[in-house]
């Protein structure tokens, strides 16, 4: 039995004592870890005290991207190390946007999974179609190009331990969510992905999340499918209330 993952991205979003009253307003109200895994991946300015903040409260703390080198000339870049130090637990890689607006690659994801292991971090790699591959069939052989690239020379181990959040574009902030066929078609696909190119075994063990437009109203009938084993939320994960719900849900 996998167990769920219920991660808000906070994207680009609130100002300092905004983050740090979330943390405020969600204690004491976020299940056991042991019942589900709540994370969020907040901006990077926040990240050092909202760990501090999070400490003994179930709740984890991811960022939102890397890079993937250790330090070095890369004005701007946050490195493994960095996030590693000051106690972020997970991070996000290859999201949408971050592919679309800042020429993320299946090649650079590739290497930030790598190092996310080499500092132990838990990645959540992001994968999807936008509308007009979708439109055009192109769904499943997309997104198995994706998942087989970003988790190349991983060993099964940390294919086991990586998180995969299937997040069809054309779903993403638009409120149009991909039904929970549609989504759990996709995340099914992506299992046999694994089991074809790791083992059964990794199959089993790795966790894909759905994401696009999930919401409390829908969060209950996504979980419930077959291979969808959490959520990648946005919008619905900035209000403490709106994520209590789903966290709950992930129980
Ligand atoms: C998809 C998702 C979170 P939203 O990007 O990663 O955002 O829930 O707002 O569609």
């Amino acid at each position: 039995m996998r167990k769920k993952v219920i991660a808000g991205n906070w994207k680009m979003n609130k100002v300092r004592s905004e983050a740090v009253q979330f943390l405020e307003d969600t204690k004491g109200q976020v299940p056991s870890f042991n019942e589900v895994e709540s994370v969020i991946c907040a901006p990077f300015p926040y990240l050092s005290e909202l760990v501090q903040k999070a400490e003994g409260t179930p709740v984890k703390i991811a960022a939102q991207n890397m890079h993937f080198e250790e330090n070095g000339a890369f004005t701007g870049e946050v490195s493994p190390v960095m996030l590693k130090d000051i106690g972020v637990t997970y991070v996000v890689l290859g999201h949408s946007e971050r592919r679309e607006y800042f020429a993320e690659t299946d090649e650079t994801v590739n290497k930030k999974v790598h190092a996310a292991f080499q500092h132990g971090l838990v990645p959540i790699v992001c994968v999807g179609e936008t509308l007009e591959q979708r439109e055009s069939n192109q769904t499943n052989q997309l997104v198995e190009g994706q998942v087989k690239k970003a988790l190349e020379g991983l060993s099964e181990e940390q294919v086991k331990q990586t998180i995969i959040a299937y997040e069809p574009i054309w779903a993403i902030g638009t409120g149009k969510t991909a039904t929970s066929e549609q989504a759990n078609e996709v995340c099914t696909h992506i299992r046999n992905v694994v089991k074809d190119v790791v083992s059964a075994d990794a199959a089993e063990a790795v966790r894909i999340q759905y994401g696009g437009s999930v919401k409390p109203a829908n969060v209950e009938e996504l979980l419930a499918q077959s291979d969808i084993d959490g959520a990648l939320v946005g919008g619905a994960s900035l209000e403490a209330d709106s994520f209590l719900k789903l966290v709950e849900a992930g129980k």
